[in-house]
């Protein structure tokens, strides 16, 4: 239970990195589509997350997994709806969407944050969340889902992400979103092959300096299985290296399928970035 500020307060003052737990009720999502797709298991999956040490849990009702086909309003809507009612009070919540209209009904129903893949792709969705004073997260894509890992390429992908992202957050800044509100993400796995990804985990302290806090989702991704030779059907442990990485570089939030781990992975990491810091 907390007050709907509680996650911006908590971002605000954060001594380490935040965990945010992931909930698809989808039926395709890359690494848990199909196991939340019942309203009072995706409920349960959420209560579970936040007792788990989650400050933040982000639910979607389409998968943005490379290749998905993107799903209607209604049925998105028809996904979110009962577990935001079931989750309402309980804990911060963020709804995972690119519409505004399904942010609108999440919003009312009490989400605190909209995740936007798409960094304000639907006009709508910045005068939106100035409206309800909520928060927003603007994560890099190049292209869409459905195309998005044909070739992609880039010439210097650290400045053109973070010139893009810095570029969105300001837009919804002037939209009127709380500039405390307002996150970035570098969309790891989103039109990026592993070098593109390499580059941007490693430019995580450049992406952060500039007052924006980042958010990073490394969970079961793709990269992951090309660095260990973990199948996507398997357990991918590399996500505890990464998120360890990531809360040690500065990360503010870090987006995750398997809360305890990360929580773990976050507190080793920041005792080792103070301990570095009183050498
Ligand atoms: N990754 C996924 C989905 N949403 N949002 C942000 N801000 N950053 C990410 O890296 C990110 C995201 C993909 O993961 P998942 O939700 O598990 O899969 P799917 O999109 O297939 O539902």
């Amino acid at each position: 239970m907390g007050p709907p500020d509680a996650f911006f307060e908590a971002l605000r003052s954060r001594e380490r990195a935040l965990v945010m737990g992931v909930v698809n009720a989808t039926p395709d999502s890359f690494s848990d589509g199909g196991k939340a797709l019942l309203p009072d298991d995706a409920a349960a999956a959420a209560r579970r997350m936040a007792a788990e040490g989650a400050a933040i849990v982000d639910l979607g009702g389409e998968s943005t997994r490379p290749g998905a086909a993107p799903v209607d309003e209604a049925t998105e809507i028809l996904r979110v709806a009962p577990v935001l009612e079931r989750l309402r009070g309980e804990m911060p919540l963020s709804i995972d969407t690119r519409r505004a209209a399904v942010a609108r009904r999440a919003l009312d129903l009490g989400a605190v944050l909209v995740n936007d893949v798409s960094a304000g792709g639907d006009p709508g969705m910045f005068p939106l969340v100035a409206a309800r004073g909520a928060g927003i997260v603007l994560m890099h894509m190049r292209g869409d889902p459905a195309t998005m890992q044909q070739a992609p390429s880039y010439g210097d992908v650290v400045a053109e992400v973070l010139a893009f992202l810095l570029e969105r957050a300001e837009a919804a800044a002037r939209a009127g979103v709380p500039r405390d509100r307002i996150l970035i993400d570098p969309g790891i796995g989103f039109g990026k092959r592993l070098p593109h990804n390499l580059a941007l985990l490693a430019a995580l302290p450049r992406l952060a300096a500039h007052g924006w806090p980042v958010l990073l989702g490394v969970s079961r991704k793709s990269f992951l299985g090309e660095l260990t030779g973990r199948g996507s059907g398997e357990r991918r442990d590399g996500t505890t290296a990464a998120v360890a990485l990531a809360a040690f570089h500065g990360a503010a939030v870090v987006r995750v399928h398997d809360v305890p781990p990360a929580r773990d992975a976050v507190a080793v990491a920041q005792a080792y970035r103070r301990a570095l810091l009183e050498l």
